[in-house]
């Protein structure tokens, strides 16, 4: 009997788990929260999860709003508006925050991760846990990683089937020194340009092509303006979730506690998702019209030698130590 009745309590006691959040030090809160791809890729989905996780963490306190398509402005923008306060949250490119901390820059050196478990271990270890503290002391707060994904060729032009392929194509590549070097290497013309610039700049011809993760090439439409597609995996890149440093440092301990659990969880939400829409995506272009090839393992090999001296120009440009640290943290995930 009083063994059941404890149960009964137990039960009870979890199913008003829940709630337990009103008796918190918790705040109605509206979260502004910007990113630049549209409400039904993998990044919106993933932020309606996030907003969902919130709300449930909260008993519907912390309310995010969610704002896609880059309505609050490009990566950049956003970054600034977090510093100053004027936003709350936000999720971008990596690449994007090397005018801030320059050594965020290390993950678009190519042909780092083999696969996805090496980017997780890396990102969530010690190493990436270092680089998202970097922002602190820059009125950032970087809470995840999500995963964007081994990023892939476009273009209008021409198949991409060897190295000389790219010769004179003019393609865009994210705001980033590192992208604008490695591609100037392969032979191409790069084209430093916002995201949500990019596709008009390929409906008229500004460029000739893109790079980017599958996903995004199918929910940013961009089968409609390009033909060819060449699946390089040149970079892993990943998403960074921050949120304004000003704004962060005036929310209470519960509130912290709810944003960095919820954080966690739609991470793990948003990896899962990412990888299981991308082995969808192949399939989709190809019905969609666009003409698709590998690059075979020697044309790999070439390329890689092609753009060794970009790490050494990194490593030059006083990114030696973290170049070391990272190839360091990838080398242990691989044992
Ligand atoms: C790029 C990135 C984009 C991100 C996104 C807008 O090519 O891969 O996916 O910046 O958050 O700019």
């Amino acid at each position: 009997m009083f063994r059941k009745l404890l149960l009964a309590t137990g039960i009870a006691a979890a199913l008003l788990a829940p709630v337990a959040a009103s008796a918190q030090d918790v705040k109605t809160r509206i979260i502004r929260f910007g990113y630049g791809l549209s409400e039904s890729s993998n990044q919106g989905r993933a932020v309606k999860y996030f907003a969902e996780e919130l709300s449930k963490r909260s008993g519907g306190k912390l309310k995010l709003k969610g704002f896609g398509d880059a309505s609050l402005g490009s990566d950049i923008q956003m970054q600034n508006a977090l510093i100053g306060g004027a936003q709350e949250m936000m999720v971008g490119s990596t690449a994007t925050l090397v005018g801030i901390v320059k050594d965020f820059g290390v993950y678009d050196l190519p042909f780092l991760f083999n696969n996805e478990k090496e980017a997780d271990a890396v990102l969530d270890g010690p190493f990436g846990e270092k680089l998202l503290k970097s922002l602190n002391d820059k009125g950032l707060v970087g809470l995840v990683y999500w995963e964007n994904g081994f990023r892939n060729l476009t273009n209008s032009k021409r198949p991409i089937t060897k190295l000389e392929d790219m010769g004179g194509i003019k393609l865009r590549v994210m705001q980033n020194p590192v992208y604008i070097d490695m591609f100037n290497r392969f032979g191409a013309n790069a084209v430093p340009l916002a995201f949500s610039e990019l596709f008009t700049a390929m409906e008229t011809g500004t460029v000739d092509g893109q790079e980017n993760p599958v996903t995004t090439i199918q929910s940013s439409k961009f089968y409609e303006v390009q033909k060819y597609l060449t699946i390089s995996r040149h970079v892993y890149s990943p998403w960074i979730m921050l949120a304004s440093k000003r704004w962060y440092d005036g929310l209470s301990a519960d509130e912290k506690k709810i944003l960095n659990e919820a954080a966690v969880a739609s991470r793990d939400f948003e990896r899962k998702d990412s990888r299981e829409a991308s082995a969808q995506s192949i399939a989709y272009l190809k019905e969609k019209g666009m003409q698709i090839n590998e690059l075979s393992p020697a044309e790999l090999e070439r390329m890689r030698e092609m753009v060794k001296p970009a790490f050494d120009k990194y490593a030059a440009d006083g990114g030696a130590e973290v170049l070391k640290d990272l190839q360091g943290a990838i080398a242990a995930s691989r044992k």
